[in-house]
């Protein structure tokens, strides 16, 4: 059975070549021309970054090496006695481009678990901070204080080839996932669990069942298997996006694995990204504290429109890229929508229904107001509602599990970026008057 880097390496030649030729031949073939509204406002739509593991489509949402979610719900292995895909299976796919076999996905899951324990620094780190710093600061200051055992910022500073560079590079970014799981239950157990014992990593396990482990919700089948999937289906989502842009930005001044993703952490912590799948779940306990249990269509929009005309987004509509509903949304709407035992839950149902009744409004009431160019749910719009049926209530913690999803694409991408020698990253900024002058001339 092939090792990850095994699999990578037999790949990477190839992509090197092909780099090589398309910079040699088409160098100076032109992408298209760059709008003043690109620049002023945000590069949207500017074709300026170098991606292979995903594709947007506006319409059809994410393909993963071109595979959809329903291929990857198909194509890739599960845990054992599980069916939803797993961490390891997308790492291996974003990585190496090649569906992985079992054997290879139970291998990584093994070098994961073995390399997941904290070093002591870190553990006191984390022990030590205030219980009320938002979770999300948590985990970029732990993922920060991992780079004290970088192996690519030590090879750097002994002087290393450039063509290996990747090599380290993809040592730190698995040691990084291995240790996430435990970084990010270690400050949910400080935060909402004091004082409660830790279990041990399962080397027998994968990522996620040791997350959930950890977590304290491992007993919970469809609740490890919900983590499964949406820590698969949240792990890429090209290159733009905030978050993986930023580990791309700050690894391409060869800052490590480490810190590179530490950075990418806090552009994810923002509301208008991963923050918010816990805005939405505030949203949505609002709605229901104001209007009770018994919510019409005609109640919801009310609601929608008090939002939107006291000047705030609707969180978990809308979106940079996508222009119709967000197929991460659809496979987690659907995890729910075979589960009857849940749906029929009238606890944990709650807030699904909540949302689910929110989606057949707020379109029409985002189309009406008119300015999102996207009245469609993105991911966020159910993610965290879904957590909350299963009993992780403390929607603060929500976007933590984000992070520890998103590093298995940016990470994917630092590690390229190393073996494709893409250089520092540094686009020309212009004055508002640069602009003006521009335009005349
Ligand atoms: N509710 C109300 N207004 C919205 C809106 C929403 N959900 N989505 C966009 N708009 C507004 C924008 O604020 C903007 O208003 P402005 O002209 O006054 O500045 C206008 O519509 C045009 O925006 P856009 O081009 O459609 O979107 P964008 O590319 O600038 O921003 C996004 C995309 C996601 C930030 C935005 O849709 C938004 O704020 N959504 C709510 C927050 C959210 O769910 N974020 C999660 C995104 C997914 C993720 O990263 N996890």
């Amino acid at each position: 059975t092939k090792t990850i880097k095994e699999a990578l390496q037999e790949v990477i030649p190839a992509k090197q070549e092909q780099l090589k030729a398309l910079k040699k031949q088409h160098g100076q073939a032109s992408l298209g021309e760059v709008k003043v509204e690109q620049v002023i406002g945000g590069m949207r739509g500017l074709k300026a970054m170098l991606w292979d593991a995903s594709v947007l489509d506006p319409l059809e949402g994410i393909r993963f090496h071109g595979l959809t979610i329903p291929d990857c719900q198909k194509a890739l292995p599960a845990a054992p006695g599980g069916k939803e895909i797993i961490a390891e299976s997308m790492l291996w796919l974003l990585l190496t481009g090649k569906v992985p076999t079992e054997a290879e996905v139970r291998q990584l899951s093994r070098q994961l678990a073995e390399k997941g324990h904290l070093p002591s620094h870190v553990e006191k780190l984390i022990d030590s901070l205030p219980t009320s710093l938002h979770p999300m600061t948590q985990l970029g200051m732990g993922v920060a204080a991992l780079n004290h055992d970088s192996t690519f910022a030590a090879a750097y500073e002994k002087g290393i080839k450039k063509s290996e560079y990747w090599t380290y590079a993809l040592e730190d970014s698995l040691n990084l996932i291995a240790k996430l799981p435990a970084l990010a239950a270690r400050i949910y157990r400080n935060v909402y669990h004091p004082g409660r014992p830790l279990p041990s990593i399962d080397n027998n396990l994968d990522l996620v069942g040791n997350y959930a482990n950890l977590l304290g919700y491992g007993g919970n089948h469809d609740l490890v298997e919900y983590l499964r999937l949406y820590i698969s289906i949240h792990g890429d989502h090209e290159g733009g996006n905030a978050s993986a842009h930023t580990a791309h930005l700050v690894s391409s001044t060869l800052a490590d694995p480490y810190i590179s993703y530490a950075a990418a952490l806090y552009a994810l912590a923002g509301p208008l990204h991963g923050l918010a799948n816990q805005e939405v779940l505030r949203w949505q306990l609002n709605m229901r504290k104001e209007l009770g249990d018994n919510i019409t269509h005609e109640h919801i929009k009310e609601f929608l429109w008090k939002t939107l005309n006291s000047g705030q987004v609707v969180p978990g509509y809308g979106h940079g890229v996508l222009r119709n509903p967000d197929p991460r949304f659809i496979a987690l709407q659907e995890f729910c929508d075979t589960r009857p035992e849940l749906l029929a839950d009238p606890v944990i149902n709650l807030v699904k229904k909540a949302s689910a009744r929110t989606y057949e409004v707020a379109p029409a009431v985002l189309k009406e107001h008119g300015k999102t160019k996207n009245p469609y749910p993105n991911v966020d719009a159910a993610s965290g509602c879904v957590l909350f049926h299963y009993g992780i209530t403390q929607f603060k913690y929500y976007t933590v599990i984000f992070g520890v999803s998103r590093a298995l694409g940016a990470l994917t991408q630092v590690v390229w970026a190393r073996a494709l020698g893409l250089p520092l990253e540094r686009p020309k900024s212009l004055s508002l008057d640069a602009i003006e002058k521009a335009i005349k001339a």
